[in-house]
């Protein structure tokens, strides 16, 4: 699915684009699970274990900004990042040893999507080396105009920036003054609905709001190199496992020397990264009214 020289790029860069890698019929499914889920939110008024909600969401009018670990909520989404295509490209790019450390689906829907600031995902979950990588699946056709994520190239091999507030709490977010050479060089991860983007962990992005009159939702998945262990510790041995994607069970973390900043104390408001970021005042995209 990828060639060597993708790999090359992925190793200089820290991002690819891979064009259609989901077959149209897994797509249609998935767009198909993603409505049913998305409905069952007219049941809620608050965020919950599956949805994160937009801040102008309703019963009589539901506005899904995200769903939470979808792997969890319907066996597709387990599914697609266990498939073969999938575990080729992430085999090149991190190694044979593989353990899915989360995801996420977050929907930009039309006209008000919510932006996502700034930010490099190794600030929220660092682990003992960095083969880690977060996978993109375009589940809708993404150009400019609906809000694709953009990614610096070369930031993964830079240092990890300041993801804190002035008091000291996690932030998630950093400072657009201190980065503004870094965004203008950042490339947007657009293609057609299958298309999947590869970044590294540590590589600088963050996408805008969704101000045109399609959607846009992005299915992300975390990964690990399977003897990379995440700092924050292991809760549950077992579940921890059972995320296991390729290889064996790994008790010998692989510590390399990697510049680490820990979440912690944690954000003051905790829950989804629109969450946490929505606390700062340190913001670079505009909202929708
Ligand atoms: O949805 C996007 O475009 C960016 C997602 C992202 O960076 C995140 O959720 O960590």
């Amino acid at each position: 699915m990828i060639s060597e020289r993708d790999v090359e790029t992925y190793r200089q860069d820290g991002v690819i684009v891979v064009p259609e890698v989901l077959d149209t019929a897994t797509l249609a499914r998935v767009r198909q699970v993603v409505a049913e889920t998305v409905a069952g939110a007219a049941e809620v008024t608050e965020h919950n274990a599956v949805y994160d909600l937009e801040p102008t969401h309703t019963r009589e009018n539901p506005r899904v900004r995200r769903i939470k670990t979808p792997h969890k909520v319907h066996p597709i989404f387990d599914e697609i990042v266990r498939s073969k295509p999938v575990i080729d490209i992430l085999t090149k790019l991190i190694g044979p040893g593989l353990r899915l450390h989360g995801s996420k689906l977050n929907m930009k829907s039309a006209q008000y999507g919510s932006p996502v600031e700034w930010h490099q995902d190794w600030a929220f979950y660092p682990h003992t080396n960095d083969d880690v990588l977060a996978i993109g699946v375009l589940l809708d056709d993404c150009d400019l105009s609906n809000g694709p994520m953009l990614v610096t190239p070369g930031t993964h091999t830079r240092e990890i920036w300041n993801h804190h507030d002035e008091e000291g709490y996690f932030a998630g977010l950093i400072d657009p003054e201190l980065i503004k050479d870094e965004i203008g060089r950042a490339v947007p991860c657009m293609g057609k609905a299958g298309s999947m983007s590869f970044h590294h962990v540590r590589a600088l992005h963050g996408s805008a709001t969704n101000t045109s009159d399609r959607p846009r939702n992005l299915l992300l998945y975390e990964v690990a190199a399977s003897d990379a262990w995440p700092l924050m510790g292991v809760k549950d041995f077992d579940e921890f496992n059972s995320r296991i994607l390729a290889g064996d069970v790994v008790i010998a973390p692989r510590m390399t020397e990697v510049p680490v900043r820990m979440p912690l104390p944690p954000a003051k408001r905790q829950g989804s990264i629109y969450e946490t970021q929505s606390a700062s005042k340190k913001s670079y995209f505009t909202r929708a009214a």
